[in-house]
């Protein structure tokens, strides 16, 4: 057992739903639904001629768990259990990413409840104070700063992957870059005092274990203590300007930009401080980690082979034109944005003859450190037909998108340029 298992007496096995039953949303999470098969017609949006047939306690599948998605728009659900849903890369367009376009990451059932009051955060582990701080704690004693900050998936684009890897089949839209407000992570961790022999954070959320098990978390991770310090990442209360999407982790999550999003924990309860590498789960075997030496596509590879991802690599989005599109002209608009994890991006370039020519795109500044970088860019259509727009943006490192994925056995990093079908008619 590892000292996180030992520490929390959680298991990290994850176990399938035991039964049909168990894979339809609880009925206590959709208390009006238990009632008349008239209220089941309201809800369905159609009469139920078998109404009376439904065993008690069912609920049609028709309307699983739908509650999860309230207040996203147009998002491609990949799953309702966990919640999983990306979101289409022309509905990404906005510099700053509408609540109801950011993407759903889940790895376990959201707590019950996710009230602001009574919520606390408990900051411990090998700190000279331990605190227990409430959100209103939190906003009287810290500075509270807003800031955009972009969050990618580790897994975004492991949809591509050939052969396929294993997990949510992200194609695109597992990124965004929404306004958060909240204090900076750094200053309540000097607040508690970080002692010399600490290395790592650990992350604890209110979410539980798809398997139910009371006590089991579904994902706890942590990043080095250096890491953490940035002055970019946030404790937020707040994405938009309101109170975070339930989905997205309310009413507190961590936002740790330029890294896996799996490191920005969601429905934050506890920050352990920690003289070890964090082993909670998702943190141990292969998950979130790559080969730490160039592999074949499908090859086997040695778990001990495996490191943590720490930044996420240079990557461009294309929001408009969305793919398919037609137009009557004989120039496009592009638009679109790019990040690099921790580092900038240099250039953007674009090209419209599948990569022979490439053509600098006006590439803006950050509006902040960790904010995605927008991109314009217009570019000739010489005849009728059919044309390919691609994005590549290079990091102030030099590193570049590559057009070949690096394929590792999890799925992960997959920062290929991206490309957009469109026709002059
Ligand atoms: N408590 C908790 N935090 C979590 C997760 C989770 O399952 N539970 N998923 C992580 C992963 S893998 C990602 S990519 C981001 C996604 O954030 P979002 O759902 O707000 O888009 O949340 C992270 N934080
Ligand atoms: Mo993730």
């Amino acid at each position: 057992m590892s000292d996180y298992e030992k520490e929390t007496s959680a298991s990290t096995e994850l176990a399938p739903p035991k039964s049909l039953d168990d894979m339809l949303p609880k009925p206590s999470r959709r208390g009006f639904l238990r009632g008349s098969g008239l209220t089941l017609s309201a809800a369905v949006g159609a009469a139920i001629p078998f109404a009376s047939n439904l065993p008690e306690g069912f609920i049609p599948v028709a309307l699983a768990d739908t509650d999860m998605f309230d207040g996203k728009d147009g998002l491609t659900v990949l799953n309702d259990r966990p919640a999983n849903a990306e979101t289409p890369p022309h509905l990404l367009n906005d510099d700053i990413t509408p609540t109801a376009r950011h993407f759903i990451r889940n790895n376990g059932n959201p707590p019950e409840n996710m009230s602001a009051d009574g919520w606390k955060l408990t900051v411990d582990g090998l700190v000279d104070t331990p605190m227990e701080l409430s959100i209103e704690d939190l906003k009287s004693k810290f500075e509270v700063v807003t800031q955009a900050l972009a969050i990618e998936c580790g897994g975004n684009g492991r949809g591509f992957f050939d052969p396929p890897a294993k997990g949510n089949q992200w194609t695109l839209g597992a990124v965004a870059c929404s306004e958060w407000t909240g204090v900076r992570f750094a200053d309540v961790l000097k607040a508690a005092g970080v002692k010399n022999n600490v290395i790592y954070t650990a992350h604890v959320g209110a979410d539980t274990h798809l398997s139910g098990t009371p006590g089991k978390l579904a994902l706890s991770r942590g990043v080095p203590i250096e890491k953490a310090m940035d002055p970019s990442n946030l404790i937020a209360f707040a994405q938009n300007g309101n109170a975070l999407h339930p989905m997205n982790g309310a009413p507190l999550r961590l936002v740790i930009p330029g890294w896996p999003g799996s490191c920005s924990q969601k429905w934050l309860t506890r920050v352990w401080l920690r003289d070890i590498v964090h082993d909670g789960p998702k943190m141990t075997g292969t998950a979130y980690k790559v080969p730490n030496y160039p592999v074949e596509p499908g090859e086997k590879v040695d778990t001990k082979d495996f490191d943590i991802i720490h930044a996420m690599p240079v990557k461009s989005l294309i929001t408009s034109p969305m793919t398919g599109a037609q137009t009557g002209d004989s120039s496009i608009s592009v638009h679109g944005h790019a990040w690099a994890g921790d580092d900038l991006v240099e250039m953007v370039e674009v090209s419209i003859d599948f990569g022979a020519t490439w053509t600098k795109a006006d590439l803006a500044a950050p509006v902040n450190p960790y904010a995605w970088q927008n991109f314009d860019a217009t570019l000739d259509l010489p005849e009728k037909g059919y044309y390919e727009i691609w994005a590549r943006a290079t990091s102030d490192k030099g590193v570049s998108q590559p057009h070949a994925i690096n394929w590792n056995p999890k799925g992960y990093l997959n920062n290929t340029l991206h490309r957009v079908a469109v026709r002059r008619v």
